[in-house]
């Protein structure tokens, strides 16, 4: 083990001690293409969603208990029914191939490992069957797009309900792709001899200019509250819609009979001024009223984040760019490494906040003058 984790030239290398997240991250920065690291980092616009995603964690204080005894811990929660052995899963990113040569296949191997839900994007860089194939026992959701041909989203909801998948993430903020200033510059695309396999044969070839590897303008800007319903008639499947960051949206979708609420603002890269996930959690926990298990995604870097997330009602938070850091640094083990340093960072939190299993966390937690 390198205690200082850089070689000679002082960049980062694969012997170092992980310690924490952000190391994974600067492992990332250094090893990955500019193109790459740049896609995977980009906000929208100013960045500024993005980044209040990490600060607002920061803004929060606990009030923390003592002497209440945590000399065995518990981490364990369930989400939709499953349990899982802690309150962290994989939200959904996309071309893991770029970060690691087995892609998705090495993140879906992880998660069946440390027995957390793993959210398959749609844009993937392996094929959902080869995912599944890789990880048969993994627990996973799908996330969906509606595109403008219906036909295409159709078939692959019941492509993953086949398969096992054991709910949809309809992913509702991107009726048109945010301006990611980087992506422009860089004119990201995959490589040739990378696809989104997941549309093999979908699309038809040399439909024109591409946006992330399918056709640009295939996503149906036009999708509206009555999809839901529309896709609730195609599948016996759960449905979790992520993007909500208001409480009326909330009360929209508990009336419209979905299964849970992913909070998210897609990791800052769609609106810019919107609110960091945490700081819009509240609102939307306080409407749900228990009714529908609601999630986060975004900003999640420490045990201590997870701790403030669950505290604040969040059933289970999500982490993105961690991921694919850790696929970055060693596929399948760093993605593992990551999830088990978020558990032990999480277990040693609630110790210390004098919480003993995850059902002890409440918002008596939370500082809120602080606030
Ligand atoms: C993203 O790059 O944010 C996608 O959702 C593909």
């Amino acid at each position: 083990m390198n205690i200082t984790g850089c070689n000679k030239e002082g960049v980062r290398c694969a012997e170092m001690s992980m310690v924490c997240l952000t190391d994974f991250e600067e492992y990332a920065k250094e090893h990955l293409s500019k193109a790459t690291w740049d896609y995977y980092a980009a906000g929208a616009d100013e960045c500024c969603t993005r980044d209040d995603n990490l600060l607002a964690y920061k803004r929060i204080r606990l009030r923390p208990r003592i002497l209440r005894d945590v000399s065995i811990s518990d981490t364990r929660t369930t989400v939709q029914g499953t349990e899982i052995s802690f309150p962290v899963g994989i939200a959904p990113t996309a071309f893991h191939c770029l970060a690691w040569h087995e892609g998705e296949m090495a993140t879906a191997r992880a998660t069946e490992a440390v027995n957390t839900c793993y959210i398959t994007s749609t844009y993937s860089t392996c094929s959902v069957e080869e995912i599944v194939a890789a990880a048969p026992n993994g627990y996973r959701w799908f996330q969906l797009y509606v595109y403008r041909n219906r036909k295409v989203s159709e078939q692959i909801v019941h492509r993953v309900e086949a398969l096992g998948y054991k709910a949809l993430v309809l992913t509702v903020d991107v009726p048109y792709t945010g301006k990611r200033r980087n992506d422009i510059r860089n004119q990201f695309k995959l490589p040739p001899h990378l696809k989104v396999k997941n549309f093999d044969g979908v699309f038809e070839e040399n439909a024109g200019p591409e946006e992330y590897g399918i056709p640009a303008n295939t996503l149906d800007p036009s999708i509206s509250w009555k999809d839901v319903y529309w896709l609730q008639s195609l599948t016996r499947l759960p449905i979790i819609i992520k993007g909500i960051l208001t409480k009326e949206d909330a009360e929209l979708a508990v009336e419209h009979g979905v299964q849970g609420i992913i909070v998210s603002n897609h990791g800052g890269r769609q609106l810019d001024g919107g609110p960091a996930t945490i700081d819009a959690l509240s609102e939307i926990v306080d409407t749900v009223q228990g009714r529908i298990e609601v999630y986060l995604d975004g900003g999640i870097r420490t045990g201590s984040d997870v701790l403030k997330a669950v505290a604040l009602g969040a059933k289970c938070v999500f982490i993105g760019r961690p991921a694919v850091w850790g696929l970055a640094y060693k596929g399948e083990e760093g993605v593992r490494e990551v999830l088990q340093i978020l558990n032990d960072e999480f277990r040693l939190s609630m110790a210390l906040a004098g919480c003993r299993n995850v059902a002890e966390i409440n918002r008596n937690l939370i500082q809120f003058s602080k606030l």
